[in-house]
């Protein structure tokens, strides 16, 4: 007679869930028990490293990703990283033990009271099965819903006596079951956006992490092309849903309302593909469009698009919605609209004094870095100098905190190297944020992922600094670091670091870093440095 156990990982093999990333204590032992050898565990030592790394993962396989979490604590550890998780629409399957069914109702000791409740509104789905013998079907529910659109992460609370109870019949089947999602957008509704781009004097194209998937990232870049329209990045951005190199890129929309509207100031179409309307950060109160402009967004998530303050929405796949307009578009628009110009390149940063500025050390990054080279950012006070400096041709390249929560950089790097081990991944780090999750480096030492930690040591919250300056507030406690050995922290738990102190020192720290084999930690001492 199979068990509980035996059907759930039956199922988690028939799913490709063989990576669990997780923590565990006693609550968890019993689902961890005969650990299959076809599975791996990826170690973290702290939970919101568990889902940062998961998150990259995810991101990275555009496949969910098994997470196992210890019980209340482990959830609450992993709350921060969840809000990522939960922004990015990362399809995460988090798992958490529960005490033994007999001992829940007097609250014994590890019992999660409440289980289901504790990591909303932060998961689409939130369960703990009535019976053990529905463990396997909930764990079958929660894959199929966090992979289907809008994809985001789910939980599954599960007491640890139902591992060895057995399983229904019923279960087997379970493993065979398919569930797929196509929706296409409505050809009427295709046809109709099509004639508004031609006809429009002046259209342009914002995209969001949606678009930052094979197929939806080629097809956009076709369809700017056949409209000939710029393309912007929609604000706060965690993805790069378009090729920075590109002459139709424009760079990163500001996360202000006024400034917004401002930037897209001329254009009598805005057309928006998988983002939200819009990601806005700094309270800049304005008009939501610019005079005379009408907005579509095309979006697969219903609450996005139900939430936009302005504009139209349809609610289809991004990616099919893309190829269909594109595909739609008359070949002899080109001749009415002039070629666009590329964006003007900064002028290169030549400072070589100590410590380095931003631009300089993401020069240098750019440079150095190999085609194809992803990168984790998480180095807040230089993020308009970064879009500026580093760029990226092709989808899944980049990667940074889609809710600001501190604590992705290093656990994503991990997350993301160990699904392309064959792409190089760079992680450029502030040194504030990369105390958030510091235990990664173990995890990196531990498994291997060959990724590069460059940590930025300016000795200070820069972000904040700079926000202090936007809202007029002086006289602030608590935006000064310092006395942190980062090359002492990354020995500690075993990874081999070294300390850049010069342009070339840097470049050749970064060339060395990204060929080794194992993982490596570049300190690098910098300016402090306001957001431009
Ligand atoms: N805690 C968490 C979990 N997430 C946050 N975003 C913050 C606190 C607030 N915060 C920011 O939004 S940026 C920042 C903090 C503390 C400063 C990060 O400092 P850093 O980078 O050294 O990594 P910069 O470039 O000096 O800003």
């Amino acid at each position: 007679m199979k068990t509980v156990h035996d059907v759930t990982y039956e199922l988690l093999r028939s799913r490709g869930l063989t990576t669990v990333f997780g923590n565990p204590w006693s609550n968890e032992l019993p689902f961890l028990s005969n650990f299959p050898g076809d599975f791996r565990y990826i170690l973290g030592l702290q939970e919101a490293v568990v889902v940062g790394m998961a998150d990259g993962y995810a991101q990275a396989t555009g496949q969910p990703a098994l997470v196992n979490l210890h019980s209340a604590a482990g959830v609450g550890n992993a709350m921060g990283a969840l809000v990522n998780a939960s922004v990015a629409h990362s399809p995460l399957v988090i798992t958490a033990g529960q005490q033994a069914r007999a001992m829940m109702t007097l609250e014994a000791q590890l019992t999660n009271v409440d289980a289901p409740q504790l990591p909303r509104p932060l998961v689409k789905w939130s369960f703990e099965p009535p019976r053990p013998q529905d463990v396997p079907a909930a764990l079958t529910r929660a894959i199929h819903l966090a992979s289907l659109p809008p994809r985001g992460p789910v939980f599954v609370s599960v007491p640890f006596d139902d591992w060895t109870t057995p399983a229904d019949d019923s279960s087997r089947f379970l493993a065979e079951r398919s569930v797929t999602s196509s929706a296409p957008p409505a050809p009427a509704l295709v046809t109709e956006l099509a004639r508004r781009l031609e006809q429009a004097r002046n259209p342009v194209m914002v995209v969001g992490a949606e678009v930052d998937v094979p197929g939806a990232f080629e097809a956009a870049v076709q369809l700017a092309e056949r409209c000939r329209m710029p393309a912007w990045i929609a604000p706060s951005p965690s993805r790069c849903p378009f090729p920075t190199t590109h002459r139709c890129f424009r760079g990163v929309l500001p996360f202000g309302i006024r400034p917004l509207a401002e930037k897209l100031a001329g254009h009598d179409l805005i057309v928006v593909f998988g983002a939200p309307v819009f990601r806005y950060h700094q309270f800049a109160p304005g008009p939501y469009l610019p005079e005379g402009a009408q907005l579509v967004a095309v979006t697969s998530d219903p609450a996005e698009a139900a939430r936009a303050p302005m504009g139209e929405a349809i609610v289809a796949d991004v990616a099919l919605t893309l190829e269909a307009l594109a595909a739609a578009m008359p070949s002899n628009l080109n001749s009415t609209r002039p070629l666009l110009a590329p964006r003007p390149r900064p002028k290169p940063a030549l400072d070589s004094d100590v410590p380095l500025s931003a631009a300089t050390v993401f020069d240098i990054l750019d440079q150095v870095k190999p085609p194809g080279a992803v990168v984790v950012n998480e180095s807040t006070a230089n993020t308009g100098t970064f879009w500026k400096r580093v760029n990226f041709d092709r989808p899944r390249s980049f990667y940074f905190p889609a809710a600001g929560s501190l604590g992705f950089g290093v656990a994503a790097t991990a997350g993301v190297q160990l699904a392309e081990p064959s792409r190089p991944v760079i992680a450029v780090i502030g040194d504030g944020s990369a105390n958030y999750a510091i235990t990664g480096l173990w995890t990196a030492a531990r498994y291997h992922p060959p990724a590069t930690f460059l940590i930025l040591r300016n000795e200070e919250y820069g972000a904040l600094k700079w926000f202090a300056g936007v809202l007029g507030v002086g006289n602030l406690p608590g935006l000064e670091l310092g006395g942190i050995d980062y090359c002492a922290l990354a020995a500690g738990y075993g990874v081999h670091a070294v300390r850049a102190s010069s342009r070339e020192e840097l470049a050749a720290a970064l060339k060395s870093a990204v060929d080794l084999e194992a993982p490596e930690l570049i300190e690098v001492a910098t300016k402090g440095q306001a957001l431009d």
